[in-house]
């Protein structure tokens, strides 16, 4: 089977697929450009062969194309975060050994220098787009499709790849489970270079035949403005997300409240996910828009794992049951497999939607599966028949307003600073992020430090995201007769 079989996806098909500002984009003119943009990008060559093509690229028509060209090319697609630091930009696209980057504008300007130094080729989307489609090669579903970054456990982010096969059983394990129609209309706001973004809400739209409305941001009062509007019947976030609705109506009058909440109502699905949503959330949302939040779990190895069900009881503070097509297990230290309810142990999962390695990082790939299952590093229960997660078997992996920060990554960074002798970042509970960064600093002698300069030296050198919303200045850090620093300690110290 060949990996074009987005089934709606296609020149007959006239019904809007995507809304971007004022423009709306139909199925066909979307399949026109995609297949416009392959032919370019292959420029004669029968097939890209697996060629990483990186794109920085906010949420747009553009986007979309350069996604499906790149599929359709037989590349493999490595979306960036449009709001990465250079620095880490440079470890994306070296680990990925990335041949081209695609980027519009002032976008392109920003990679002009890094792309010259790495001898990546830099091209606009309208750069590669041919006169017309040509002939395009049949990719077979097994071959390797896309990278993500996802922070880990080490220093630097893994490229995670995945296969047209995983991408393919991703998606389609959404479409029976939350029942997406071609009537369904979506807003997307999230990141494009993360899988709750990519998949849940833009590849399963589209997969399905509905309309999904672009946003380059989570654009409170536009939202809104269509949630009032009764543009949408579906509608996917991260907890942080419904928090700040739920902020953003305290600054309004009651009126205005109600007539939003009166835009969720009628909705058919509310999904949260990407982080716990606390039962508190859960109920403030019901309370305030009569919808039952929808949680499910997931990870960018996996796609999602385990869901809520769309028919039946949707559990607060729970995960739901395995998808369609998807296999999960507890299993406790010494790899045996937990029968007993109410007894934690990790989660492990097996089936079509697992990843297929990480990028030219054989060691890890090989650590991360026992006995063919993938050790996702969430410890969980089954509470009554529903998963329940408890945490995670590593304090060093942050989830700030549903992103993944890896602990030691940001360390990595802190240590370069001059005045900085030691440090450890946790996360630190947070009503707004779920968590959030926390880092506890031991000074050079004779430094000092305030956190304003701090936050003005990590500007540039990571992700916004990233840099801790607050700091310790401590004698020592709490060290183990090892010398290991004891993190679980730092927690008392907030
Ligand atoms: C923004 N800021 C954050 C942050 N997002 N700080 C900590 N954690 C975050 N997640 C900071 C910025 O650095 C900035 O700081 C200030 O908040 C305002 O930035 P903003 O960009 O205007 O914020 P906002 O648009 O409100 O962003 C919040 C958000 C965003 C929730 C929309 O964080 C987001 O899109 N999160 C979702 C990430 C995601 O898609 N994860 C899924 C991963 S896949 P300052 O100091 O400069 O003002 C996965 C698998 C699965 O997890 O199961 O789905
Ligand atoms: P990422 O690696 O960015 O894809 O993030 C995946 C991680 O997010 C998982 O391993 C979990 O730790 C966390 N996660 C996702 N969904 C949930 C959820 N509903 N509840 C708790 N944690 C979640």
């Amino acid at each position: 089977m060949p990996q074009n079989n987005f089934p709606n996806l296609n020149n007959d098909n006239n019904e809007i697929a995507l809304v971007e500002g004022d423009s709306s984009y139909s199925y066909a003119e979307v399949n026109q450009s995609i297949d416009k943009f392959a032919t370019g990008l292959l420029n004669g060559r029968e097939d890209l062969q697996e060629e990483r093509v990186a794109f920085f690229i906010p949420a747009s028509l553009d986007y979309v194309t350069t996604m499906h060209g790149v599929w359709r090319a037989g590349g493999i697609a490595v979306p960036l975060n449009v709001a990465s630091a250079v620095a880490e930009l440079e470890h994306y696209l070296s680990c990925a050994s990335v041949t081209s980057m695609i980027a519009n504008g002032e976008y392109q300007e920003s990679l002009a220098e890094l792309c010259a130094e790495m001898n990546i080729e830099l091209m606009s989307v309208a750069d590669v787009m041919a006169e017309a489609p040509g002939p395009l090669p049949e990719v077979l579903p097994e071959r390797r499709a896309m990278m993500l970054f996802t922070s880990g456990t080490t220093n630097k982010p893994k490229g995670v790849v995945s296969t047209h096969k995983t991408i393919r059983a991703q998606i389609t394990t959404l479409i029976e489970a939350w029942s997406w129609t071609d009537q369904d209309a979506i807003p997307l706001f999230l990141p494009l270079h993360h899988i709750h973004g990519i998949i849940n809400i833009l590849s399963c739209g589209l997969w399905a035949g509905a309309t999904v409305h672009l946003f380059a941001k989570f654009d409170i009062p536009k939202i809104t403005a269509e949630v009032v509007a009764g543009t949408y019947n579906v509608f996917m976030a991260v907890p942080t997300i419904y928090v700040k609705l739920i902020q953003y109506f305290d600054t309004l009058d009651a009126g205005e409240v109600s007539k939003i909440c009166d835009g969720f109502r009628p909705m058919r699905l509310n999904i949260s996910g990407s982080a716990a949503c606390p039962v508190k959330l859960f109920n403030q949302w019901k309370e305030l828009t009569g919808q039952v939040l929808l949680e499910r779990y997931g990870m960018t190895e996996i796609g999602m794992g385990l869901s809520n069900p769309y028919d039946g009881e949707r559990r607060a503070g729970h995960v739901g049951q395995p998808l369609p097509g998807v296999e999960a297990q507890l299993f406790d230290e010494d790899h045996n497999p937990i029968t007993e309810e109410n007894t934690p142990g990790e989660i492990r999962i097996k089936g079509d939607n697992v990843f297929l390695e990480y990028w030219a990082n054989e060691k890890a790939t090989t650590e991360s599966f026992h006995d063919g299952w993938f050790c996702t590093g969430d410890v969980a229960v089954i509470d009554d028949g529903y998963y329940r997660i408890m945490g995670r078997s590593s304090i060093d992996i942050i989830k700030s307003g549903g992103y993944k920060l890896s602990a030691l990554e940001i360390e990595g960074t802190l240590l370069t600073h001059e005045d900085i002798a030691e440090c450890a970042v946790i996360g630190v509970e947070d009503e707004t992020w779920g968590e959030s960064v926390m880092a506890f600093i031991g000074l050079k002698p004779g430094a000092s430090m305030e956190y304003a300069d701090l936050k003005g030296w990590c500007d540039g050198k990571m992700s916004s995201y990233k840099i801790p919303k607050a700091i310790k200045i401590v004698e020592a850090l709490p060290r183990n007769a090892m010398g290991k620093v004891t993190k679980p300690d730092l927690k008392n110290l907030v």
